[in-house]
């Protein structure tokens, strides 16, 4: 039985949402290997747009193909795949119904310079004709365009909400406004989550976050209140802490590929924080497709204890 009394205090957290999200999230947290655990991964295939295809799927051409994706999510047993408008049109309709969907409604390339910003590149009715459990959307804290991300979000959170959808934020410091250390630094990564949470997401993904502290004041205060930050699984705990004292659902994205040992590390700490789960596009798709599915069923034991 998936619907568990963990699924059931986690939706007591959403309470002043529709029963149309709150259903999303339901389904969210009962579907795949992690079902009724209150634990979540994720595929996200965004990749190809945001770093293009060489970079993307050049290591694992198979990857090119929208559909390879939707099979990886669910021979692996994941909660959901999340990708932009294109590549979920590309499937949606052969896989209806057998992995939930998330639709990434902002995207941005590597093909220019400037302050980051993602564009608006689908809709919150795409989101319901294609049958997805809800919205994806990226903020950059720290860009000069911060402001108008998060306006953008507003009203498609809005949107989402009253049309019966879950929000889920990827925030990812980055622009001006911070050095590039500064992007994943413990208090920047804390406050982002926090941001994220501000803006009414429902599930919010960060990066794993590093010891460095960016700003002076947030320096300060660790070091007088004593806020441990020296392991990756104290600094996941203080982001649960930050992202309303554990009360809304935060996840970790898994990076650019790097050696298995190195990716299962890394979620053990994860996890002893009090991680609500992880995001993993890359380690898992660019490897070939049977040792893919291996590498996230081992993400998925562990976060299922
Ligand atoms: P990965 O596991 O591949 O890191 O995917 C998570 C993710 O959030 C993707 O959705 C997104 O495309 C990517 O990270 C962005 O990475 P970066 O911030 O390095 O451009």
């Amino acid at each position: 039985m998936s619907f568990t009394d963990r699924v059931k205090q986690i939706l007591s957290w959403y309470t002043s949402e529709t029963p149309g999200t709150r259903a999303q999230l339901a389904r969210l947290l009962t579907t795949g290997e992690l079902a009724g655990t209150g634990k979540l991964v994720i595929l996200p295939v965004d990749q190809g747009f945001e770093h293009g295809p060489v970079r993307s799927f050049g290591p694992n051409p198979a990857g090119h193909d929208p559909l390879y994706h939707y099979q990886l999510g669910i021979d692996a047993g994941c909660n959901a795949y999340a990708a932009p408008l294109g590549a979920l049109e590309a499937g949606a309709a052969e896989y209806a119904g057998q992995i939930p969907l998330i639709l990434k409604l902002n995207n941005s390339d590597t093909l220019s310079k400037g302050e980051p910003c993602s564009a608006v590149t689908g809709s919150v009715d795409d989101a319901l004709r294609l049958g997805c459990v809800g919205i994806g959307y990226t903020i950059y804290p720290g860009s000069e365009h911060r402001n108008r991300m998060y306006e953008d979000l507003r009203e498609l959170t809005l949107e989402a909400k009253a049309k019966g959808l879950a929000v889920v934020v990827w925030s990812y410091p980055r622009g001006s406004g911070l050095s590039k250390d500064g992007e994943t630094a413990i208090d920047v990564a804390a406050y982002a989550a926090h941001i994220a949470c501000q803006l009414g997401a429902h599930i919010v993904k960060i990066k794993p976050p590093t010891a460095h502290i960016e700003q002076a004041e947030a320096k300060k205060v660790i070091e007088k209140a004593k806020i441990p930050v020296e392991t990756l699984a104290d600094r996941v705990k203080y982001c649960v802490q930050a992202a309303f004292g554990g009360r809304r659902i935060l996840i970790f994205s898994g990076g650019a590929a790097k050696g298995t040992q190195e990716v299962l590390d890394e979620i053990r700490q994860l996890n002893a924080g009090g991680a609500f789960g992880s995001i993993v596009g890359r380690n898992a798709f660019q490897r070939p497709h049977a040792e893919g599915v291996a590498l996230l069923k081992q993400i998925i034991g562990i976060y299922k204890g």
